[in-house]
């Protein structure tokens, strides 16, 4: 069975997830419901990053000085989070764990030995919020350009990884793997970064928190070398070797274009000293603003997604962030736009057809799936646009919006079906064309129902309802058997049950 190894970025705890969080979060589950679907063996983890200065400040700032009870109680409400989203993670690691850290030690071990960690003196600039160390190149009027702040002038003594070893290594890997920075956009700022990097410190001074540096207790390991382990971690490197073997390297590594440079230069670079192979793809997405301003507390506009998912349905919030904003693109989120597509595009549209087709079967034949003759001319929305192979080619290249465009196509191509062939009338005229015209809107809508199943679950699963079907059964279902045209069976009784996604005044 071939597999599929997905990550997010481990996140920081100094607060809760935002809908910026939850954006990584759903686009990794979908990619992993998707490969699933398709019959893969999937691992899909995220975490917690959790040796961090931030954490410890946060902390501080709660007045609460066990740090180990405040990582505990946040990390536990992104778990939560994560629950109520419905996110179908495999793991989740936390890299205060025993079993992470082993796996630091054992890498660590790996990169020393090949040579690759020396002492020097770290003099430059250090940006809190990024967590790095930052050159005038990274500025923007002189302020870190994802914080909005001025960076701190730090001259300390550090152990520093030989970073510049792997340059000609990494710049051969980027040409000769077109898939492995995505989007392609991207991939120029990846390369002016490593034509102008330096060794990078991996030690921090007076530990606080943080993994002890193991060649000076005086130190702790770089918050970036040890959370970019995580990605090892979760496949038992350096404890489990089957399954290191198993699942490595990972296919794609999901995040903003914020954390890109660490994942496509500093992260491959790291491997390559210690002798390990590189991820397959890391695919950077966008950043979005809200009604245009960047998310801050400062500013207060900062959503909760479980706040939103109690206004909205879960589903309607995966098909707005995943249809509005191009995946790989900066974007906006607006409430006022939430609320317009959903009631256009999910009441009115799709909400219509189901719920029109479900009350016509209920009125016309008796509540049960129609007799059909197989004739389906001019009938059959689906023969109409190859939709199965649109939609599998978006997919697979990561374009949800367009994913979600084919199945809309759909929608419509069957609403103007109905506006067509008019069944109020076929009823009084000619009951095999109606039975006709029926079973294909309903059939349409069971090949929807799978489409849809990576992007909104929930759906497909009301929609199975819907029509009638078991919902246990059809999760057993492989896709080869759910795309064949003609699995809704005449004679299945349907069960309309409520509008799925109501009108929002
Ligand atoms: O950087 N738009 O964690 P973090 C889109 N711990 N995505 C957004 C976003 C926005 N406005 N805001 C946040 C860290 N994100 C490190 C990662 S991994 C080894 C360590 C998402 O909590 C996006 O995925 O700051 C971004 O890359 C990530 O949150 C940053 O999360």
């Amino acid at each position: 069975m071939p597999k599929f190894y997905i990550t997010t970025p481990i996140y920081y705890v100094n607060g809760l997830p935002h809908i910026g969080h939850a954006y990584t979060t759903l686009a990794a589950d979908t990619i992993a419901r998707f490969r699933r679907l398709k019959g893969d063996e999937v691992l899909f983890v995220t975490g917690t990053d959790e040796n961090s200065q931030k954490n410890f400040e946060a902390a501080a700032q709660k007045g609460e000085t066990d740090l180990k009870k405040y990582l505990d109680e946040m990390s536990g409400r992104w778990r939560e989070t994560w629950d109520e989203l419905d996110i179908t993670n495999d793991d989740f690691v936390r890299t205060t764990e025993e079993r992470h850290i082993e796996t630091v030690l054992a890498f660590f071990d790996k990169v020393n030995k090949r040579g690759d960690i020396y002492k020097g003196v770290y003099e430059g600039l250090y940006c809190d919020g990024c967590e790095a160390f930052l050159t005038d190149k990274d500025l923007i009027e002189g302020k870190c350009q994802f914080h909005l702040k001025e960076p701190r002038k730090i001259s300390e003594e550090n152990y520093f990884f030989r970073l510049t070893n792997y340059r000609g290594a990494l710049l051969k890997h980027i040409e000769e793997n077109p898939n492995f920075i995505r989007p392609e956009k991207r991939k120029s700022e990846v390369i002016n970064y490593i034509n102008t990097l330096n060794d990078i410190s991996i030690s921090r001074p007076n530990l606080k928190c943080g993994i002890p540096f193991p060649l000076d207790k005086t130190h702790g390991i770089y918050v970036w070398f040890d959370a970019l382990i995580n990605y090892l971690t979760a496949v038992g490197y350096g404890r489990d070797e089957e399954m290191y073997k198993k699942w490595w390297p990972a296919d794609i590594h999901l995040m903003a274009k914020d954390i890109l440079k660490f994942h496509a230069v500093i992260w491959p670079a790291m491997l390559l000293s210690a002798n390990l192979p590189l991820p397959k793809t890391v695919y950077a997405h966008g950043f979005f603003t809200i009604n245009g301003e960047k998310m801050s507390k400062s500013i207060g506009n900062v959503l909760d997604p479980v706040e939103l998912a109690k206004i909205y349905p879960l589903d309607a919030i995966r098909y707005f962030l995943l249809r509005e904003i191009k995946f790989g693109e900066d974007g906006d989120f607006s409430l006022v736009h939430l609320k317009e597509h959903y009631n256009n595009d999910l009441a009115n549209d799709f909400g219509n057809l189901l719920h029109r087709t479900l009350s016509m079967t209920e009125q016309y034949c008796g509540g049960v799936v129609p007799e059909h003759s197989g004739e389906a001319e001019g009938l059959d929305p689906l023969c109409e646009i190859d939709v199965w192979k649109d939609y599998e080619t978006a997919m697979n290249d990561y374009h949800f919006d367009e994913a979600i465009g084919t199945i809309w196509q759909l929608v419509q191509e069957s609403n103007k079906l109905i506006e067509k062939e008019k069944p109020w009338q076929l009823v009084k005229e000619n009951s095999k064309r109606l039975n006709d015209v029926l079973y294909n809107l309903l059939e349409t809508l069971r090949q929807i129902s799978w489409l849809l199943l990576p992007l909104m679950p929930e759906t497909s699963e009301k929609i199975w309802t819907q029509l009638g079907l078991d919902v246990a059964q059809e999760k057993a279902n492989s896709l080869e058997q759910a795309q064949v045209w003609g699995g809704l069976k005449s004679g299945n009784k349907i069960s309309k049950g409520e509008p799925i996604f109501p009108k929002i005044i």
